[in-house]
């Protein structure tokens, strides 16, 4: 091969590799792909409190990532469970809302995140027990959290024994492990609340924060409050 031959060979896969980098850093970046949005504002009549349920699961078991861990949420008007984490929610109104969660937990790094915060009367029930806050040192630690830092609201997520047949897939039946963690809050004026799961739950991912810590419609997701 000529010189000319082979230095047109170099810059070609140069600029192969190049654009490759380019793609996998806007992957990375770019969050996935947005879902719609979950509607609660015409559940109830006005001034009636909404109920909201999600369920948090180990491995989501489809779409693009199946091992990724993932909220769901009940869809309000026909039951199914769906993944999408904006709901729209009516402003200043009592949400009272219900998370079963089926996947298992540990310790926390930052024992800040086992408070119960921001709920009515800044508490919680597990399993029907009221808690204000959780000791993920002992029992099965915290799976996850359901946190709204603009709304000072932290929930930890109880997880449920890894001894025990823990659900392999979303949606999970009541019928796998589980906790049942409700508490109630008061939406605030309208606005797009971000909220998020603080436990760094994307395994095999930088510090547990990349993957499913990092795109819509896993670990984290808005309270979108319309007026
Ligand atoms: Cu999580």
């Amino acid at each position: 091969m000529s010189i000319r031959g082979r230095f047109a060979t170099v810059a070609v896969l140069f600029l192969v590799a190049v654009g490759l980098i380019v793609w996998s850093v806007a992957a990375f970046l770019t969050p996935g792909t947005p879902g719609g949005v979950v509607n609660f504002t015409d559940t109830q009549a006005a001034g009636q409190p909404v109920d909201l349920t999600v369920q948090t699961v180990g491995a989501i078991g489809s779409g693009a990532h199946p091992t990724w861990v993932s909220y769901l949420v009940k869809n309000p008007h026909t039951g199914s469970w769906i993944q999408d984490t904006t709901w729209e929610l009516p402003a200043h109104r009592l949400i009272h809302m219900t998370v079963l969660q089926y996947d298992t937990g540990g310790p926390l790094r930052n024992q800040e995140w086992g408070q119960v915060q921001g709920t009515i009367g800044s508490t919680a029930s597990l399993n029907g027990q009221p808690y204000s806050v959780y000791d993920s040192n002992a029992g099965n630690g915290v799976g996850h959290t359901f946190s709204v830092p603009g709304l000072n609201i932290n929930v930890p997520l109880v997880g449920v024994s890894s001894s025990a047949q823990v659900c392999g897939a979303g949606p999970c039946a009541t019928s796998s492990p589980h906790n049942t963690i409700t508490f109630s809050f008061t939406t605030p004026g309208p606005g797009n609340y971000h909220w998020q799961c603080f436990v760094p739950c994307g395994l095999g991912y930088l510090f547990g924060n990349g993957g499913p810590m990092a795109t819509q419609n896993y670990m984290g997701g808005f309270l979108d409050v319309v007026r």
